[in-house]
């Protein structure tokens, strides 16, 4: 009996410190991990923006539909494993914005600051509480976690499809599963408006655009046939985020204090 009591004890001690991979005595700090459809190739994400250097320096999302005024810029020389940037939300009970960042894509999956943490402060919600979060990728629909996340946890979107809100908001591939690609314009539809963006400029060469679904730095029939498969997938509605749905959030500034 004394043994099993053991065994349950250090089962339930092994949870815990699996939970709990960040600590900050100050903020709310959690880390996370997202594969994303277009730039997931079976064994990670290559970082070809990087290699082409065509990454933009700081997070690209002011002047989209999402208008994240956020100042996020890469400032350390090591971008070897960057991919790309997105944005995390975090979210009250009712699903409402209430922080925002902008974050690093990397290689592994992790989602990173600009200064290269994988555990992720917050400055401006409270500490003690537990929030859904939600992960925006302009080119890729939005998805939120189907739980509340607590302080110091990690949630990793990858691993099933139950960890998103919304029916099949995640694909399964090659052992993933990955963000779908096809939202180019970012309204959380894939339909022909997307298409639009891509039959708009569909032979650029050595460029940052947001219809560049598998993230090469072409535009090309490839990109094409990722919207042809997703399209007419409809994201989570509450995914959907624009500058109006973070009002405290529009002109805070993530400098580290
Ligand atoms: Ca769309
Ligand atoms: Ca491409």
């Amino acid at each position: 009996m004394k043994k099993i009591t053991f065994f349950f004890l250090f089962i339930f001690s092994m949870n815990i410190h699996a939970q709990n991979v960040c600590e900050n005595e100050d903020f709310y700090t959690i880390k996370l991990k997202a594969y994303f459809e277009g730039f997931w190739n079976g064994s990670n994400m290559p970082n070809t923006y990087i290699d082409k250097n065509v990454l933009p320096f700081m997070q690209p999302y002011q002047e989209t539909i999402y208008g994240y005024v956020g100042v996020e810029t890469i400032q350390t020389a090591d971008t070897d494993n960057v991919v790309d940037w997105a944005i995390v939300c975090i979210r009250d009970k009712t699903q409402q914005v209430i922080s925002q960042r902008g974050l690093l894509i990397m290689s592994d999956g992790r989602l990173v600051t600009y200064l290269g943490d994988e555990c992720i402060k917050f400055f401006d919600v409270e500490k003690t509480g537990s929030y859904f979060i939600s992960v925006h990728h302009l080119g890729h629909l939005g998805v939120m976690s189907s739980i509340k996340v607590a302080d110091g946890e990690e949630f990793d979107f990858s691993n099933s499809v139950e960890k998103v809100m919304g029916e099949q908001q995640l694909n399964y591939d090659k052992g993933k599963y990955v963000i779908p690609v096809g939202d180019f314009n970012g309204d959380q539809i894939i339909n022909n408006l997307d298409y639009n963006e891509w039959a708009n400029q569909n032979t650029a060469v050595n460029q940052y655009l947001f219809h560049d679904a598998d993230g090469n730095a072409i535009i090309n029939n490839l990109d094409y046939n990722f919207w042809t498969k997703n399209r007419s997938k409809i994201g989570y509605e509450r995914a959907k985020l624009t500058k109006k749905d973070c009002p405290y959030c529009q002109d805070y500034e993530y400098i580290e204090p």
